[in-house]
């Protein structure tokens, strides 16, 4: 979870993140190098005071400075675009998440295990459950930092490819988990795909990452990546917080 003074990502929870961060060092590494050698050439020519009055064309100098930054520009575009195929369109996802944005709040629709389902009051059959996700209100003994609290926490399971749908009612909202590497517009109309596959357990926040509205700050994630049989549970318990038990059926 982000930290006070912190310079560094946050620790990765998915391959996906730890791909991103070693491309962020990769190119900053490279970027590094050429600006501390553009700046030394620059001073140098500034304040010296030789000059060479004839010089008006070089081909083996132009060449140089043509070629070098054209290889750097490959040394980066390579692992970037190997990322950006890597993080599109997994093919198998084990199980799919909605997420639909409100101002100022994240409503979750999650799917049931085991091809579990229910109906309401004999009506149509669901495999899916669905509940909205508000801001907590912080005080010193609470248990999570503050202003990344929910009243709900998005529960998933580990070692399982995951694909979250995320769509908005009103306006753009952003759905971001730095530590699942995940971030994407929620747009009204439109439903936007991410996937993530977490590999260890633990609670993990986000915010919206866009101007949404006078609460904008307000609309927080929780995430909490659990293990399979955690997950299972927790479905029952939102099913039998959700259902009128008599109405219950499998
Ligand atoms: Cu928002």
């Amino acid at each position: 979870m982000p930290s006070w003074m912190s310079l560094c990502f946050q620790d990765p929870c998915s391959p996906l993140m730890s791909q991103f961060s070693f491309l962020h060092d990769h190119v900053m590494m490279i970027m590094t190098v050429v600006i501390v050698f553009i700046s030394y050439i620059m001073i140098c020519t500034l304040f010296s005071s030789f000059y060479y009055k004839h010089f008006s064309e070089g081909t083996f100098i132009e060449s140089i400075w043509s070629i070098i930054p054209a290889f750097l520009l490959i040394i980066l575009v390579v692992p970037s675009m190997s990322i950006l195929y890597m993080s599109e369109d997994i093919k198998s996802p084990s199980l799919t998440f909605k997420v639909v944005a409100h101002q100022w709040y994240w409503t979750y629709v999650c799917p049931l295990l085991n091809g579990f389902s229910y109906c309401v009051k004999g009506g149509d059959v669901h495999s899916l459950y669905e509940y909205d996700s508000f801001m907590e209100p912080h005080e010193l003994s609470s248990d999570f930092p503050r202003l990344l609290g929910s009243s709900s926490d998005l529960y998933l399971p580990v070692n399982t490819t995951l694909r979250f749908m995320i769509s908005s009612t009103d306006v753009i909202h952003s759905f971001a988990v730095p530590s699942l590497g995940l971030k994407v517009d929620a747009l009204p109309g439109r439903i936007n795909q991410l996937f993530a596959n977490p590999v260890r357990l633990g609670s993990f926040f986000g915010q919206c990452s866009e101007i949404c509205g006078s609460n904008h700050s307000f609309m927080p994630i929780s995430v909490k990546v659990c293990s399979l049989a955690e997950f299972d549970s927790v479905s029952t318990y939102y099913l039998l917080d959700l259902l009128d038990l008599s109405s219950f059926s499998v």
